[in-house]
């Protein structure tokens, strides 16, 4: 692809190889991507641009003009507001009021999650299609890892990437930002320098050049916090950092040091790791005696799904469907399946679910097993933020939520049996969580993390 002398590189547009000039000779566009190590690098992450209002304003030619917040909700704040309003200064977690006071004339939308949900899934569809290596983030944003794939695509990564983008616009309606590079963090980085439509590379040759005027808040999982400390010790930016010897930093501010001086430097190990997260979590029983007595049988289920809700709670996942699991004293089993009323972390949601199956199976036949488990889903919201979509149905899954945290610090700090179990009055019930795992609280100690980063 490499023309004369200058570095290789494509049109954006029409992804033909681009000349020496300023535009590109095919289609006379200006959307002309050109690197030296353009071909050399396959880490990637993609972003979309004002993911939730790019899919209101696809969906409603109207607003294509318009500034669009999206937002409100019980809490009323800004979900994410589209370009045009940023212009204004509005941002997203922005209290409404204040995005109002801004931009008076814009038009608001409160959120659809399930139909980003759907745009989520289709998008990410369009990125397995690339590689098996796709990591996603959050809702609007996934790393992929092109390694290797240059012989299945007939292209180097980066071609690959604008014909993705190209397809998303095509397919989609909305459009996405990439970052190019050899490694995570800087692929992140750089999905965020060209916003909206962008598409950045950052190489090898360049990487310490382009961290050293940033501030050291723009590493990966350095939060205001910990820019604060770095800020007092005098690493203000990433040069800052850079030129600190490797012994200081870790003196200065301990393990952490070693970790903050590579990033520093543009070094990153992590790999693009596809979601290999939990997919059910479960808890069964079996009975020391064969048991028909549906409220001795509610019992032993109250038992199992509490311990669904601790271990959901403990690693911070959400149950979507629940099953009851029951096998009857002639090793027949019986499972019933029921969709929750919401993403959920209590027992008393999977409760509500699952006892009324149970009602329907406790008919006098006796079973020498029950359990309860749930099939891990999407939370209503990416971990951490502030969105309204959440608020929608926020009453009882909140309520119940709160209390069962309650119970768990109870727990943590007074054991086991200060609370008994669900009202069983027995121990060693021989309940175990099959996932493995002992449960504990340990993330409910103090109080629950608000407004924690995503990187
Ligand atoms: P982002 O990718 O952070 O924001 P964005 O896609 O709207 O805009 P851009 O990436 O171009 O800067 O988040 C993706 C979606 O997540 C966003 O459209 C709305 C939602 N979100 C919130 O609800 N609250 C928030 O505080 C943030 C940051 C995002
Ligand atoms: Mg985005």
């Amino acid at each position: 692809m490499t023309t004369g002398g200058s570095p290789p590189g494509f049109c954006r547009d029409c992804l033909t190889a681009a000349g020496a000039g300023a535009v590109c000779a095919a289609c006379g566009g200006p959307r002309l991507l050109r690197h030296a190590e353009l071909n050399d690098l396959a880490i990637a992450h993609v972003d979309c641009d004002a993911f939730y209002a790019a899919i209101e304003k696809r969906d409603n030619p109207a607003l294509r003009d318009q500034p669009l917040i999206i937002g409100g909700g019980r809490r009323g704040v800004v979900s994410t507001a589209c370009y045009l309003a940023r212009l204004h200064g509005v941002k997203s977690a922005m209290p409404m009021f204040k995005a109002l006071a801004l931009c008076p004339q814009a038009v608001v939308l409160p959120p659809d999650m399930e139909k980003y949900k759907g745009v989520s899934r289709r998008m990410r569809a369009l990125m397995d299609a690339l590689t098996p290596l796709v990591e996603p983030l959050s809702i609007d944003e996934a790393f992929l890892d092109l390694t290797g794939t240059g012989r299945l695509h007939g292209a180097p990564p980066a071609l690959v990437l604008a014909r993705f983008a190209r397809r998303v616009e095509a397919e989609l309606g909305i459009t996405v930002s990439v970052g190019l590079s050899y490694n995570k963090f800087l692929a992140k980085l750089a999905s965020d320098m060209d916003k909206p439509r962008g598409f950045s590379v950052i190489g090898r040759a360049e990487a310490a050049a382009v961290l050293a005027p940033l501030p050291v808040g723009r590493i990966w999982g350095v939060g205001p916090a910990t820019q604060a400390r770095l800020g007092r010790l005098g690493f203000k930016t990433i040069a800052d950092l850079q030129r600190a010897p490797l012994d200081r930093l870790v003196r200065a501010v301990g393990e952490d040091g070693a970790r903050l001086w590579r990033l520093a430097r543009g070094e990153d190990v992590r790999r693009v790791t596809p979601d290999s997260r939990r997919k059910s979590l479960s808890s069964e029983t079996t009975l020391a005696s064969d048991i028909a007595d549906p409220d001795q049988l509610a019992r032993h289920l109250r038992a199992a799904a509490d311990v669904v809700g601790r271990q959901l709670r403990a690693e911070g996942l959400h149950g979507v469907t629940a099953t009851l699991k029951l096998k009857t004293s002639d090793f027949r089993l019986v499972t019933r399946s029921r969709k929750l009323e919401r993403p959920t972390q209590t027992a008393a949601d999977i409760l509500e679910a699952t006892l009324p199956l149970l009602a329907a199976e406790a008919d006098g036949r006796r079973f020498r097993l029950i359990g309860v488990g749930v099939a891990i889903g999407e939370a209503e919201a990416p971990a951490g933020l502030d969105l309204p979509g959440l608020d929608l149905d926020a009453g009882t899954g909140e309520r119940r939520l709160k209390l069962e945290q309650a119970m768990d610090r109870v727990r943590t700090r007074f054991g086991q049996a200060s609370l008994g179990q669900a009202g069983l009055g027995q121990a060693g019930l021989g309940l175990k969580a099959r996932a493995g795992r002992a449960v504990s609280a340990e993330n409910d100690v103090g109080e629950p993390e608000t407004g924690r980063r995503r990187d």
